[in-house]
């Protein structure tokens, strides 16, 4: 016979349960552990329903007295859960924002996917050099009319350049340039003096293809227009150029002819203890002002250009033309 002031067996079990679920629970490293100690102590078949099941045994005064135990005892237990669940996810989350953090001052881990072919790396580095002194890059269309490409350059309907053999004729009787020189045409139709342009691009030209010939190729061209602009500008600047692409080089002005400047000149610079020709030059034809409607007893200007294959050529020791277009990547990769 159990007295009040002695604790039933049902008390003793309800403290035991109490203590060694406390215990349990703050030892429980995951929620599913947890759930598991859930079910253990306060699930449908867990150690306090088989307690509780025990006090149909008690007395009337008893079973209150034990009921109200019972309860402060299951609150606890439950109290405890909840308090562990919530540590737990706590440090789940917090786990897993530390695993998830970006470091954004961690080096990226850098791919190199490609390179700038040989020509266009001629291309910048000629380009940058004309920016430098005042020059504005310049584009236009590569499909052309005979008036830009040829007629409007000063050349005569005659002339062998427009011959079928060395122009790519189209079927509407337009033609692909075969220089860049058209852009200067349109170039100085749409913009008044002063004019400082560069102009890089492909041209077309109907040729047999062997080692030092393509029938497309890349040319750049510069074109100023100015009042007072004489043939000692275009020497300074020629000479400018060359020095900044190549060092500096000896470099000499041999007399030559184009339709489309008057007077006009080879450039040759010493390279390996040879003279190499590497651009041509002039000062603009009368002719050519007077198609685009600038006056040319006010203005005068100077033209060159250069082949990008070429230049290539010398400065990189390429012996074939057509490597350049091969995508064979032993090649490729040595630039
Ligand atoms: C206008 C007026 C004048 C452009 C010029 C050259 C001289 C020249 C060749 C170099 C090697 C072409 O690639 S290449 O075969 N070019 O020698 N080009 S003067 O003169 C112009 C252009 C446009 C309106």
């Amino acid at each position: 016979m159990t007295t009040i002031d002695q604790p039933s067996n049902l008390e003793t079990q309800l403290e035991a349960l109490r203590q060694t679920a406390k215990s349990a629970i703050a030892t429980a490293e995951t929620l599913e552990r947890l759930e598991e100690l859930r079910l253990v102590y306060l699930g449908k078949k867990g150690e306090l329903s088989l307690i509780l099941r025990e006090m149909g045994k008690l007395s009337a005064e008893e079973r209150p007295v034990l009921g109200a135990i019972a309860n402060t005892v299951k609150e606890a237990v439950q109290n405890e859960l909840d308090r562990r669940r919530s540590d737990l996810q706590a440090a789940q989350i917090q786990a897993q924002l530390a695993a998830e953090t970006l470091d954004v001052s961690m080096p990226a881990v850098y791919s190199l996917l490609g390179r700038v072919h040989p020509l266009n790396n001629t291309i910048d580095r000629v380009l940058d050099i004309f920016v430098g002194l005042g020059y504005t890059v310049a584009d236009g269309p590569e499909m052309e009319t005979d008036y830009y490409n040829f007629e409007a350059l000063n050349f005569l309907p005659d002339h062998p350049a427009r011959d079928m053999q060395d122009t790519l004729y189209l079927p509407d009787g337009n033609l692909l340039r075969t220089h860049t020189s058209n852009v200067q045409i349109h170039y100085m139709e749409e913009n008044d003096p002063p004019i400082r342009i560069a102009v890089p691009g492909k041209c077309y030209r109907r040729d047999t293809v062997d080692a030092s010939h393509a029938a497309v190729f890349h040319q750049i061209e510069i074109l100023a227009i100015d009042e007072g602009l004489t043939f000692t500008d275009l020497k300074g600047t020629v000479k400018e150029f060359l020095q900044q692409m190549f060092g500096d080089v000896p470099i000499r002005f041999r007399a030559s002819y184009f339709p489309f400047t008057e007077p006009s000149a080879e450039v040759d610079m010493e390279w390996n203890g040879r003279w190499l020709e590497v651009m041509g030059c002039g000062m603009v034809d009368p002719n050519v002002l007077k198609a685009v409607g600038y006056d040319p007893e006010v203005y005068t200007g100077f033209a060159a250009g250069m082949g990008v294959e070429r230049l290539t050529m010398v400065l990189h020791q390429i012996d074939d033309i057509r490597r350049f277009y091969a995508s064979d990547l032993r090649f490729l990769q040595q630039f």
